[in-house]
């Protein structure tokens, strides 16, 4: 199939199993009507920052499965920050450690504060794939002992910031968008650097590391839309070494 961003959008089409994704890529369009990457699809997007289109759809229905089950014990809560705002993005998280936020600050604690129980354990889907896409980007022996889970309602967004809450930031960090596409801002060292646009979708893992562990970075407002796999949600995986 020849991939042209055409400047005229014909009003019929005959579709045939491989088409043109909206970026101009080959695509093949699978059960759930997800258009997914032929073959891997790598894309550097800084030094150690990889995008790996697709990499989690093979999964999919283990890592949903995973968070409805981490959920049902710890569930998604819409934490506090520091400065007394609500944030728009609810969260809930597996494994040794969970990032939280309130009045007191930006930490990872061993227990969920809701329930005074430790956080659910790392599910083994979350493990596999976290590790495998570091080795793949370059960071072979990625062993990650938290993962926070954002979920994006339509209106939910998650301003301009760094992760620097981890003991030893030489770790890189897997995200894992599921469900709703959502415009991810990719920045640099500074928070006045300008910032890039990059479309996460449903299946699309990030490894970031190296350089680009510190850069800034944050999701504009999530639009409205309805995803076969999740609903009118987004949700991300974020799986880190803490401690
Ligand atoms: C770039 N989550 O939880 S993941 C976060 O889609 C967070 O929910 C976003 O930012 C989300 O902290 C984006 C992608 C991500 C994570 C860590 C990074 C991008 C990064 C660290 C450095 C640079
Ligand atoms: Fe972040």
């Amino acid at each position: 199939v020849e991939c042209v961003t055409a400047a005229i959008t014909p009003v019929a089409v005959i579709k045939s199993a491989s088409e043109c994704g909206r970026f101009g890529e080959r695509v093949m369009t699978d059960l759930f009507g997800d258009t997914e990457p032929v073959g891997p699809e790598r894309e550097q997007l800084a030094p150690g920052a990889v995008v790996l289109h697709g990499r989690a759809l093979a999964v999919q229905v283990d890592l949903l499965a995973a968070v409805d089950a981490v959920a049902a014990a710890a569930p998604f809560r819409r934490m506090l920050t520091p400065g007394g705002f609500r944030m728009s993005v609810a969260m809930t998280n597996c494994g040794a450690a969970g990032w939280v936020t309130d009045r007191k600050g930006y930490r990872y604690a061993p227990t969920d504060p809701e329930t005074g129980k430790p956080w659910p354990a790392m599910p083994a889907a979350f493990l596999d794939l976290a590790a495998a896409a570091a080795a793949e980007a370059g960071f072979p022996g990625f062993e990650p002992d938290a993962c926070l889970i954002n979920r994006y309602e339509p209106g939910a967004r998650l301003s301009l910031h760094q992760d620097r809450d981890e003991r030893d930031t030489g770790h890189p960090i897997v995200s894992v968008s599921l469900g709703l596409p959502a415009t991810f801002q990719f920045g640099g060292p500074k928070r006045s650097d300008p910032v890039r646009k990059v479309a996460l979708r449903h299946g699309d893992v990030v490894v970031w590391g190296g350089p680009s562990r510190l850069f800034f970075h944050g999701v504009l407002t999530l639009k409205d839309g309805e995803h076969p796999a999740t609903g009118r949600t987004r949700i991300n995986l974020t799986l880190r070494k803490a401690l």
